[in-house]
C-alpha cells in the first residue's frame, strides 16, 4: 500500500515548509493531504489508474500533480528541492512533541544543533534555557517530548493497523488456496497501538499463500518464510505475521493468537480446572479433542458463553463470562449518526450537503456539524455572523431533506478561564454544543480540572469533546482529575466524547468503563475533516466496546427524537 509512504511525504514537506516559516495556511492544507492520505480506504494507485485522483476530497490540483509525479516516477523533485535546503536532522527534530519550526530553527541558528541526540544532549546539560524566551522549562519539555519520541516507536496507530491489514487481506482473499482468513492479536482485540499485525488462514495448500504473501510489493524484508508461519517487514517498518492453520483448527488458533496472553492464561487455568487443556489446534479432553474448529465453541466447551475479542484483557471478562453476564457491547451498526464532523465552513473539506450524502450512505439519520468557534483562527473558526448564517443554512437544507438530520452544533472553545467562545444568545439556536479544550494544556490539575467543570456547569453544553485532550504517542493527556469531572458530568447531565480519530481515541477504553460506572453517557464522534473520514468510526466502536459499553450507554445510538429530548433536558 503506497497511502501510508505518500502521506509520510506531504508530512515531511509540511514540516519542511514549517520551519521555512512558510504561511500556515499552506502549511495545513498539506496536512490535510496527509490525513486524507491515511484515512483513504482505497489504493491510491487504483484511484489514480481510474483518473480519480482529483476527486478525493481534500486534494487539490496541486497536490494531485504531485501524487502523480510521485506514482509515475517514484520521485518528487519539489520535495528534493525542499530537502537540499535543510540540514536532515532539523526536520526530524521537528518530530518531537513540543518542538516546533521556530525552537529547531532557534537551536540551530544559535547553538548549531542538527539532530534530535544533540537537542537531548543540550537540554541536559543546560545550554538551551539561556536562549532568547526559553527556560528550564522548555528543557524539560524537550527532554519529555524526546522520551515520548523514544516510547513511541516500535508500536502504530490502530488506524493504521487496521488499513494495512485490510490491504493484505483484500489481496491474499482472492487467492483460490485461501479458504478463511482474519485478523487476529492485538488488532483484533481493536487496541489503540498494535505492536505487529497478526494474520490467521486456513488452507490445505499453505505454500503458494505463504509465497505470494511474502512477495508482496511492500515487503522490504522476509524474517520468516515457512508453511505454517512467515514473517515479513513492510516497508513502513512494519511487521506482519502470517500463520496458517487446517480449518479444524481455525476456532482454537484464532483463540490462541488473538490474546491477550494474560487473557489466555485465565483460560488455561479454568480449562485446567475441568480437566482440559487447551492449545491452538483445539481443546483436549486427554487425547480427545472435543472443539477447535469454531472459536465460540472452544469457549462454550470450557464452560464460557463466548468473549467478544475486545473484552480479552484479563479485566474480569472471564469472571463474568462464567457467570453468563457478559454485557451486550454496542455495535457499529448500532450507531444512528456522527456527533462531531467539520465542514468546509471552518477546517473540513467537505460541504455539509455532501456530509450529510456521506452519513445517509452509512446508513445514518443525522450528523452534528461541529465547527470550530473564532478563536482558533488557523482552523477557520466561525464567527458570530458566519455561525449564525450556518445556522439558517443548516435550517434551508433540513426542510429538503428526507428522513435526515442535520443537527446544527458547534465544537466550542472551552477559554482557559472555563468560559466559552461563544455568545449564550447563539448557544442557544444550536442542537448541541460541544465544549473542547485546544488551548492551554499545561494549565495545572486544579485550574484545568475547575475549568473544565465550570464548562459543565454551562446549561448549554451537552458534551466535553475530547476529555483528556491526548493524541496517542504525540502528547500526554492534560493533567486533570477525571473523578471530579466524571462526578459533575453526571450531576450536569454532560455527556462525554469518546473521539474516534485514531491519534485520538480519547477517552480512551478504560475512562469509558469507569464513565459509564459513574452512569455518563459517552457521544461518539469522528472529529472528521471529509467525509471519508466518517469511516473511522469503527475504532471509536472498538475503543467502547473495549470499555465494556452497550448500546444504552451511547447517546448516538438513540433514534433523533429521542437523542433531541435527551439534549433538552440540560437546558431546562
Ligand atoms: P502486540 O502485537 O504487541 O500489539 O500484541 P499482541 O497481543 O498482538 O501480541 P503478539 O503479536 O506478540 O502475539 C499475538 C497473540 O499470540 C497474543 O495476543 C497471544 C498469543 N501469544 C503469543 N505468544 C504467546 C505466548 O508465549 N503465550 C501465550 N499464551 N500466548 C501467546
Ligand atoms: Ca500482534
Ligand atoms: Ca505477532
Amino acid at each position: 500500500m503506497r497511502n501510508l509512504e505518500l502521506a509520510e511525504i506531504f508530512d515531511r514537506i509540511a514540516d519542511m515548509l514549517e520551519i521555512k516559516g512558510e504561511n500556515p495556511f499552506k502549511v495545513r492544507a498539506y496536512r490535510k493531504v496527509v490525513l486524507t492520505l491515511e484515512s483513504l480506504p482505497e489504493d491510491i494507485e487504483r484511484i489514480y489508474e481510474r483518473g480519480r485522483l482529483k476527486n478525493i476530497p481534500g486534494v487539490g490540483e496541486g497536490s494531485a500533480k504531485k501524487i502523480e509525479e510521485l506514482l509515475k516516477t517514484g520521485k518528487l523533485a519539489y520535495y528534493e528541492e525542499l530537502k537540499e535546503s535543510l540540514p536532515e536532522g532539523l526536520v526530524e527534530m521537528l518530530s518531537v512533541p513540543d518542538v516546533g519550526p521556530k525552537t529547531a530553527q532557534l537551536l540551530y541558528k544559535k547553538l548549531g544543533i542538527e539532530s534530535i541526540d544533540e537537542m537531548e544532549k543540550a537540554a541536559k546539560g543546560g545550554k538551551i534555557k539561556g536562549l532568547e524566551g526559553m527556560g528550564e522549562k522548555t528543557e524539560e519539555n524537550i527532554l519529555r517530548g524526546v522520551e515520548l519520541l523514544r516510547r513511541r516507536t516500535g508500536r502504530m496507530l490502530l488506524g493504521t493497523a487496521y488499513q494495512m491489514s485490510q490491504s493484505i487481506i483484500e489481496r491474499l482473499t482472492t487467492m483460490d488456496e485461501v479458504e478463511l482468513i482474519s485478523p487476529a492479536g492485538s488488532l483484533r482485540r481493536m487496541k489503540e497501538t498494535v505492536g505487529d499485525i497478526d494474520i490467521l488462514i486456513t488452507s490445505k495448500k499453505p505454500k503458494p499463500v505463504m509465497d505470494i504473501f511474502v512477495n508482496l510489493p511492500e515487503v522490504t524484508q522476509v524474517l520468516a518464510h515457512g508453511d505454517t508461519k512467515s514473517s515479513v517487514i513492510m516497508e513502513n517498518r512494519v511487521q506482519v505475521d502470517v500463520r496458517v492453520v487446517e480449518s479444524g483448527s481455525f476456532g482454537a488458533a484464532l483463540q490462541y493468537f488473538t490474546g491477550s496472553k494474560q487473557h489466555n492464561i485465565k483460560i488455561r487455568e479454568i480449562a485446567g480446572k475441568n480437566g482440559l487443556k487447551v492449545n491452538e489446534y483445539g481443546v483436549f479432553r486427554g487425547k480427545k479433542k472435543i472443539a477447535g474448529k469454531e472459536e465460540e465453541e472452544v469457549y462454550l466447551s470450557i464452560g464460557l458463553s463466548h468473549i467478544p475479542p475486545e473484552l480479552r484483557e484479563d479485566r474480569g471478562e472471564v469472571e463474568s463470562a462464567l457467570k453468563g453476564k457478559l454485557p451486550e457491547l454496542v455495535e457499529l451498526s448500532d450507531i444512528k449518526g456522527d456527533m462531531h464532523v467539520h465542514s468546509s465552513w471552518s477546517d473540513g473539506v467537505d460541504t455539509i450537503p455532501e456530509l450529510a450524502e456521506s452519513a445517509k450512505k452509512l446508513g445514518y439519520g443525522y450528523i452534528a456539524i461541529c465547527d470550530h468557534s473564532a478563536s482558533l483562527k488557523v482552523a477557520g473558526g466561525l464567527s458570530r455572523e458566519r455561525r449564525l448564517k450556518q445556522i439558517a443554512e443548516i435550517k434551508k437544507l433540513n426542510k429538503k431533506m428526507a428522513d435526515f438530520r442535520i443537527l446544527a452544533g458547534g465544537e466550542i472553545d472551552i477559554r482557559t478561564d472555563g468560559t466559552l467562545d461563544c455568545e449564550e444568545e447563539v448557544l442557544k439556536k444550536l442542537d448541541i454544543v460541544v465544549a473542547a479544550i485546544h488551548t492551554g494544556f499545561k494549565q495545572d490539575i486544579e485550574t484545568m480540572t475547575s475549568r473544565i467543570i465550570k464548562a459543565m456547569r454551562n446549561k448549554f453544553v451537552n458534551v466535553i469533546a475530547h476529555p483528556t485532550g491526548r493524541l496517542i504517542q504525540t502528547r500526554d493527556p492534560y493533567q486533570v482529575d477525571m473523578q471530579k469531572v466524571f462526578t459533575e458530568a453526571k450531576r450536569t447531565n454532560t455527556f462525554l466524547e469518546l473521539n474516534s480519530f485514531p491519534d485520538r481515541l480519547d477517552l480512551n477504553d478504560i475512562n469509558c468503563r469507569e464513565a459509564k460506572a459513574h452512569g455518563i453517557k459517552i457521544a461518539l464522534g469522528t472529529d472528521c475533516h471529509n467525509r471519508m473520514q466518517m469511516e473511522v468510526m469503527r475504532y471509536g466502536v472498538g475503543t467502547a466496546r473495549r470499555g465494556w459499553l452497550e448500546k444504552k450507554d451511547v447517546i448516538n445510538c438513540l433514534e433523533l427524537d429521542d437523542l433531541l429530548k435527551l439534549l433538552a433536558k440540560k437546558r431546562k
